[in-house]
This record gives C-alpha cells, structure tokens and sequence, in this order.
C-alpha cells in the first residue's frame, strides 16, 4: 500500500512494511505539490523501512540492505532486508526430538508463539541443496528423516 505525500514536510517514515498490493510505486509524489524536510530513515539501531519491491542484499547479515532505496521524492537510507525486520529475533521454543516414521518423513508443527511479532512470521530452512519456508505462528511442515535444524525467522 503506497503512501501519497503532497505538502507534507518534516515528517519521519520508519518501521513500516511497505507492501506492494499491486501498486507500482510505494511512494507518491507529485512534483506540483513538493514536500521538504521528510526521512525514512533514521540512525541505528532504529533504520527504516521494509520496501517488498525493492531488492537486498545485506552481505554482514545485519538486517540493513547494503544500498539504500531510492524513490521519486525521497530516499530510505537503511532499508530493512525483512519483513518488520526491526522487531527483535523470533523465539523457536524448546528443541523437539520427533521420531520419524518408516515413511522417512514426519509431520512436525512449529511454535513460534513466544516471538513478539506473531503477525511477521517466516521460517527458513535447507536440506542442503532447497531451501524452504513457511509462514505464521505454528506451521505444520513436513521434514525428511535427519530433518533439519530449524531457524524462526521475525
Ligand atoms: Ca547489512
């Protein structure tokens, strides 16, 4: 969803998901009606914003993207590489030892409900050659045998 800035001056934009929902451009702005004085970012720990359209690469693993996203009107100087990625790391729950059945694969739900930001979920995980995720709270997933070590990402 896009936000549409005309006269809008001194404001700060910062730990926001800005999603696309099909809008071309995540930031409007009309030159007629110039805005001065806006950030959307701010220093760290604080950072910006998360922007789905634009891509990341965050190679020290910091949550920062390592360039800044750049718009018509106004410029995110530390864009978040996820999601809300300023709420603090998820919480996976103790470790679960599951047996696994002679199908060589097992049915495992995930508990994230100690994370703070439950509506942010994303889990990651690779068997060594895929990598895979899932979403919300408490996914069930299906793993292989000697499944892997599971990661809860915000
Ligand atoms: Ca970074």
């Amino acid at each position: 969803m896009p936000i549409s800035l005309e006269l809008a001056n001194d404001n700060a934009f910062y730990h926001n998901n800005f999603m696309t929902g099909g809008y071309p451009q995540l930031v409007e702005y009309d030159p007629a009606y110039p805005n001065v004085g806006n950030v959307f970012s701010l220093p760290l720990p604080v950072g910006g914003n998360y922007w789905s359209t634009s891509s990341c690469s965050d190679a020290n693993h910091d949550g920062i993207c390592d360039s800044s996203v750049l718009f018509q009107g106004g410029v995110d100087e530390l864009p978040w590489s996820a999601r809300s990625g300023w709420v603090g790391p998820g919480v996976a729950g103790p470790d679960q030892f599951i047996e696994c059945p002679a199908t060589q694969q097992v049915n495992v739900t995930l508990n994230g409900s100690g994370s703070s930001d439950p509506n942010a979920f994303l889990w990651t995980w690779s068997d060594g050659t895929n990598t895979y995720t899932a979403t919300g709270p408490a996914p069930t997933i299906t793993l292989p045998f000697g499944g892997p070590t599971m990661s809860p990402f915000r």
